[in-house]
């Protein structure tokens, strides 16, 4: 058959995304489904919203939140809880929102190697996020892949990021447990993050338990959190070392806890206005960028009427 001219190409237009199909896709278990959708999400290709627009609202699926310091073990521990889950036959997912994370493929050598048996293990989804915006801060996309990850049916969803300051707050709206990771060394660092993280912190995690100190440190925090919250939930310390598997069940179970505990119902409207806040933000500020900005302001301020107020107007959507 003679080749069409190249026009009839040119006018082709490619099938329409079709959303429900492919929620349809990533509910059966289609991981590569899953991939693609992420991948839609996470660089707004074609449908995207649609995407999003035709999500449920899935609550079944535990998703547990893990900051702290860099090298507090927090990898460590999510390589270790993994292995515990599989152990159980429960299908896992793991979004690292950190770019020295081991569950990044561009990692170091030995991070790499740690994490190995479970990159080949087909019921451990492994996914890492640049990190966007503020440095460790956690990337604004991650909100929208867990909720799209929570339709593919697995049994857990870990989410992993760095915490440096804002993004303990963030991991809070995003998580329905967070589990906030100490290390004994971090004595004095607990005084100053004490008022904002005692509000996220679902479950306290003392690692490298193995180190002086952390009896010590662990009491310490016990103290802090010996009050029940608002919602009744009484934060739990639980000491671990990562490495040698010690304490890891434990962290399980204090986070399945916290799942049954009810304070989740409390937490949750907090937790859905803290997303459509950023949602929103994100949607309003678009294109919005201190750079622009000035690029405009180097146009207007040559016309002597110039007025920041009316400048800023224009602005506003
Ligand atoms: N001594 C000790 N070292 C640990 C423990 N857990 C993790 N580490 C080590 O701490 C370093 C940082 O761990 P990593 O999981 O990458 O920390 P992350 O930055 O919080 O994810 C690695 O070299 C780990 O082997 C522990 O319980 N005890
Ligand atoms: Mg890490």
């Amino acid at each position: 058959m003679p080749c069409p001219p190249w026009r009839y190409f040119a006018n082709m237009q490619p099938p329409a995304y079709d959303a429900v199909a492919d929620l349809a896709a990533i509910r059966s278990g289609d991981r590569k489904a899953l991939a693609r959708a992420i991948t839609r999400v996470e660089n707004e290709l074609d449908g995207y919203r649609n995407l999003l627009h035709a999500l449920t609202a899935e609550t079944q699926v535990p998703v547990t939140g893990f900051t702290g310091p860099p090298g507090a073990g927090k990898s460590t521990l999510i390589n270790a809880l993994v292995r515990h889950l599989r152990a159980d036959w429960k299908t896992v997912a793991v979004i690292a929102v950190d770019p020295t994370s081991p569950f990044n493929y561009g990692s170091l050598l030995g991070d790499r190697l740690r994490m190995h048996e479970h990159f080949n293990d087909e019921h451990v989804f492994i996914r890492s996020l640049a990190t966007r915006g503020s440095l460790g801060g956690l990337s604004e996309k991650v909100l929208e892949i867990v909720d799209v990850m929570r339709c593919a049916a697995f049994d857990h969803i870990i989410v992993e990021t760095v915490g440096v300051g804002q993004s303990e707050v963030e991991i809070a709206g995003l998580a329905d447990t967070t589990v906030v990771v100490f290390v004994p060394e971090a004595g004095d660092e607990i005084q100053t993050l004490k008022s904002g993280i005692m509000e996220i912190a679902d479950v306290f995690v003392v690692n490298k338990a193995d180190r002086e100190g952390a009896e010590t440190f662990a009491n310490n925090l016990r103290k802090l959190a010996a009050h029940p919250r608002s919602d009744g939930w009484e934060v739990p310390v639980v000491k671990t070392t990562a490495n040698a598997d010690i304490g890891v069940g434990e962290v399980l179970e204090a986070i399945g806890h916290h799942r049954r505990s009810g304070a989740l119902n409390a937490k949750r409207p907090y937790l859905l206005a803290e997303k459509a806040y950023r949602l929103i933000r994100r949607d309003r500020m678009r294109g919005i960028t201190k750079a622009a900005l000035k690029e405009a302001l180097e146009n207007e301020l040559k016309d002597p009427r110039f007025n920041l107020y009316r400048f800023a107007d224009q602005w506003v959507k």
